[in-house]
């Protein structure tokens, strides 16, 4: 599939979405949001791919939405034409894990896209960010909100309030990114981790990221009791028996996928 503002590669059981906008720090426009729609769902589609990485370049993962196309954008255009809503939530959508592989900045909506993957994963030299204050609006795709439940109230008003950037070791203490690692082997590590979680039973993978997301969405005895149903479900899968017997025979297990 031919992208121009994507560079997309399957390896194996694992898929990569670069985002390749490099005149202008991997900012989304249209095209760029269409095109990663079109990315995920393809990979979402492909019963050989486990687990999706979204990245950038080693300058920005990317610097939020395109300010130059947004520029002359009214109300009432914003509003009428639902302004870049009805594409944006798709990585959140996706059922597969979906890592977001972070070096240099990840800004505005760069920031919320990121933090709209299941995990993120930090090269040294990231640096996150809301300033859409500073260009008299808002976060609209989900930073407030999402930040929020990162970092915790007092972090996220004062960056939403500010635009101050936080740098990797500071995303890394207070929980917005799993781990750091150094910018040259960023790609190399996240696709390990992606390798490893597609090599997982794809049901218990997939029925794990469900589990967690619900304890952004549910008080606790609700995403105690989702979880146990799902859990349950899984004694219902060939792979549980493959996983539990490799164990007890102290070999190696085949998962199916089934
Ligand atoms: N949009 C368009 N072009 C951008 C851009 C952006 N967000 N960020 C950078 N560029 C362009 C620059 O204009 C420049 O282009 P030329 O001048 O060369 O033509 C080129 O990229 C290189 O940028 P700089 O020269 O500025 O490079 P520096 O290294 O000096 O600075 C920077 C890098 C990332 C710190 C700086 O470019 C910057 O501050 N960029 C803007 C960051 C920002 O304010 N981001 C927030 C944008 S608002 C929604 C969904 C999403 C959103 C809203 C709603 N819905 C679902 C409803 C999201 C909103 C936003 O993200």
């Amino acid at each position: 599939m031919a992208f121009s503002t994507l560079i997309t590669e399957k390896d194996g059981n694992i898929a990569l979405i670069k985002l390749n906008r490099p005149e202008a720090m991997n900012a989304f426009n249209h095209q760029l949001m269409d095109e990663l729609t079109e990315a995920i769902d393809k990979f979402e589609a492909d019963p050989e791919i486990g687990c999706l990485i979204i990245t950038g370049s080693s300058k920005a993962f990317a610097a939020g939405a395109d300010i130059k196309e947004m520029q002359e954008l009214s109300y009432m255009d914003a509003y009428y034409r639902d302004f870049i809503t009805s594409n944006w939530e798709r990585t959140t959508r996706c059922r597969k894990p979906v890592i977001a592989a972070v070096s240099g900045y990840a800004l505005g909506g760069g920031c919320e896209l990121a933090m709209m993957c299941d995990f993120i994963l930090a090269a040294d030299n990231a640096k996150f960010g809301q300033p859409e204050i500073t260009i008299g609006v808002s976060p609209g795709a989900g930073g407030t909100q999402r930040l929020t439940r990162f970092v915790g109230k007092s972090k996220a008003m004062e960056m939403c309030l500010t635009g101050r950037m936080m740098d990797a070791k500071e995303a890394e203490r207070c929980g917005l990114v799993s781990r750091i690692v150094t910018a040259d082997n960023l790609l190399e590590e996240a696709k390990s981790v992606a390798k490893k979680i597609a090599g997982m039973p794809r049901a218990a993978a997939m029925m794990t990221k469900e589990m967690v997301n619900a304890a952004y969405e549910t008080p606790l005895s609700h995403g105690v009791r989702f979880e146990r149903r799902l859990f349950h479900s899984l004694f219902g899968t060939e792979d549980q028996q493959e996983g539990m017997n490799a164990f007890v025979e102290k070999r190696t297990p085949h998962f199916k996928n089934k």
